[in-house]
């Protein structure tokens, strides 16, 4: 059984994982509309990844006796200036999720709600890939350059990488 407090958090980062999903869908709309394919598919493809993240907290807080609730979700930011601000804006979010995942393990471990602490080990782990990710198509970025041909070389670069992951 769930706590009331440990419920509301539960569902705060449900409707994050909710607004993470947009803010990415909104930016593969941005990338569609710049030409960038293979950026789209890549930011289409971590959409769907967080509605599944979302999914998975949705059904433990019914499974623990609770009731998941879905909130009103913030409007994403839609204008971008080029693809490297897309990317640092991903990086910056994923780095806001690994904090408030670890607010709830903290939350957890304090009430001593172990089964919640458990669940959410899979979530500290997620986030820790996705850093990384992130982090290293900055990296691909940067040594590309959005320059001349290097914005048909990154978005080459960034599709095959959602390829790859596609079938893994
Ligand atoms: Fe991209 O992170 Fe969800 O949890």
């Amino acid at each position: 059984m769930l706590s009331k407090s440990m419920t509301q958090l539960l569902n705060k980062q449900i409707n994050l994982e909710f607004y993470s999903s947009n803010l990415y869908l909104q930016m593969r709309s941005w990338c569609d509309a710049n030409s960038l394919v293979g950026c789209a598919r890549f930011l289409q493809q971590h959409a769907d990844e967080e509605i599944q993240h979302m999914h998975r907290l949705f059904n433990y807080v019914n499974e623990a006796g609770s009731m998941a609730l879905i909130g009103a979700i913030d409007e994403p930011k839609s204008d971008f200036k080029n693809i490297q601000e897309v990317f640092k804006i991903t990086y910056k979010h994923e780095c806001l999720i690994t904090k408030e995942i670890n607010k709830l393990v903290k939350a957890a471990s304090e009430e001593a709600d172990f089964s919640t602490f458990n669940f959410l080990q899979w979530y500290v782990a997620e986030q820790h890939e996705e850093e990384h990710l992130f982090n290293s198509i900055i990296d691909i970025i940067k040594m590309i350059g959005i320059e001349g041909k290097g914005l048909y070389f990154i978005d080459k670069e960034i599709g095959a990488i959602a390829d790859k992951r596609a079938i893994e």
